[in-house]
């Protein structure tokens, strides 16, 4: 397959507006701009394309979700608060061609009647940040933001808002309270966000790697986007490979390409020593074990074979790896990244991580086990937002499939994988 997403990557100086140009950027604006703004959605909606922020919601039909405009102002709000353990696909797409994220929003808006949009960057990430802010600028410079957008009488400002390093950000609700000034928490959906949004407007969040496909589709079709990937998930993504390959990094493929596929490009796994687990889409997502390596990692197959595709970070684990620990590590991040709000998520999290630490460093017992089975099982689908379930999610799909290398910790058949002094800073 032609990348379409990672094509100008190895430019030149991808991320200057030159290069972009040069390599026939914003040509899907100036061909959008001649079109009345609804055919745009009805492309996009034809071409299939579906969210790539996790829950892979159909792209088209979110915008037409927005109710007919009323005189007052509606948003696009850009996730890129790129959180997910192992994710990494929008911060290396704002870095090297920032300008695609740039053309799509300007794209989007004009289809949905906005003239305001907001790309909400991880705080961390200054250097994206940077990146994104010149970039606009100089998009601004070039007459492709601002009033009267290439003599269309379209209207459009980007701003660019650093978020603060919360994990819960990334979820589209608390996303939307951090940018009007408040504590990120989730909001209680319905209203979904296209109803009641961004100060109570119309508004459509969408992920980088969604809004960056946008400019392919304008200008290949919905046809030629469908004929990449699968019937119910078509198009292109990037995987990230992370863990225990030989060339980490992304790998731009067509839906439904296998893990096992992807290793060969990224010359298989580091040293040779054989996979054994691994996230088909970042640690929220239950883990796959070298059975599903030739799962075509697709929305469908994936939820099919037990799992979600999630943001598509592969992360991959030798068998040198203790279950046990990875689960660990998890949990000390969602139990840090908890916003509070409710009291499963909340507590609950706080009493996984007691038992794991207790577990990993040789003191846990079998009662233990079964408390973390209960206390992950009372989380999930009982928690105010997907962060409880994704709290809950490593450890009942590694009861699944590595329970025994549990019960080897807390019976002695294993010796400890950490020491208590370890984990004070844990
Ligand atoms: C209007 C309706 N809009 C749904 C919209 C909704 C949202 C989208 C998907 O979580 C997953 C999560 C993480 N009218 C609507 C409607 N919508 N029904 O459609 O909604 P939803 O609730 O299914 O998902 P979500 O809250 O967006 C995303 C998983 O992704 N994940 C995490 C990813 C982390 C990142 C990151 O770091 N950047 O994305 C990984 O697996 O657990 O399940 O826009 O408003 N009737
Ligand atoms: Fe906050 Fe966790 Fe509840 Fe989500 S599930 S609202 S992150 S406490």
């Amino acid at each position: 397959m032609t990348p379409v997403l990672t094509r100008r990557w190895a430019a030149p100086r991808s991320w200057s507006i030159e290069s972009y140009e040069s390599l026939g950027g914003y040509a899907a604006l100036r061909s959008a701009l001649t079109v009345a703004p609804g055919r745009i959605t009805e492309l996009v909606k034809q071409s299939g394309l579906r969210g790539r922020g996790g829950a892979g919601f159909p792209t088209g039909l979110k915008w037409s979700f927005l109710p007919p405009a009323d005189g007052g102002p509606r948003y696009l709000v850009i996730n890129a608060d790129e959180g997910e353990p192992g994710t990494c696909k929008d911060i290396p797409t704002m870095m090297a061609d920032p300008h695609s994220l740039i053309e799509g929003a300007i794209i989007t808006c004009y289809a949905i009647g906005s003239s305001f949009c907001a790309i909400y960057i991880r705080g961390e990430a200054v250097h994206c940040l940077r990146r994104v802010t010149h970039a606009v600028a100089q998009a601004r410079a070039a007459g492709y933001l601002g009033s009267d957008i290439l003599g269309s009488g379209f209207d459009l400002e980007i701003v660019v808002h650093a978020g603060a390093g919360a994990y819960i950000c990334g979820e589209e609700t608390a996303l939307l309270d951090s940018l009007e000034g408040r504590r990120g928490q989730p909001r209680l959906k319905p209203p979904f966000p296209a109803v009641a949004g961004l100060y109570a407007r119309p508004t459509v969040v969408n992920n980088v790697e969604t809004i960056a496909s946008v400019p392919a589709i304008v200008s290949g079709g919905s046809d030629w986007y469908r004929s990449m990937g699968t019937e119910k998930s078509p198009g292109s993504k990037i995987y990230s490979l992370s863990g225990h390959v030989t060339r980490p990094g992304q790998y731009e493929a067509p839906m439904g390409t296998t893990l096992r596929q992807l290793l060969v490009a990224a010359g298989g796994m580091l040293g040779g020593i054989p996979l054994k687990f691994f996230t088909p889409g970042g640690s929220s997502t239950p883990i796959f074990t070298p059975a599903q390596l030739d799962v075509p990692l697709s929305f469908d197959d994936v939820a099919a074979a037990g799992s979600m595709l999630g943001t598509t970070a592969l992360m991959c684990f030798n068998e040198t790896v203790s279950v046990p620990w990875a689960v660990w590590k998890w949990l000390e991040f969602y139990k840090h990244e908890s916003c509070g709000k409710c009291t499963p998520c909340r507590e609950g999290t706080g009493w996984l991580v007691q038992i794991l630490r207790r577990v990993v460093s040789g003191h846990g017992t079998l009662e233990d086990l079964d408390t973390m089975a209960d206390a992950a099982s009372n989380i999930a689908g009982r928690s105010f937002c997907a962060l409880g379930d994704a709290a809950a999610t490593p450890i009942l799909s590694s009861f699944k499939h590595f329970r025994h290398e549990f019960e080897d910790l807390v019976t002695g058949r294993t010796a400890p994988v950490v020491q208590v002094a370890q984990l004070a800073g844990a």
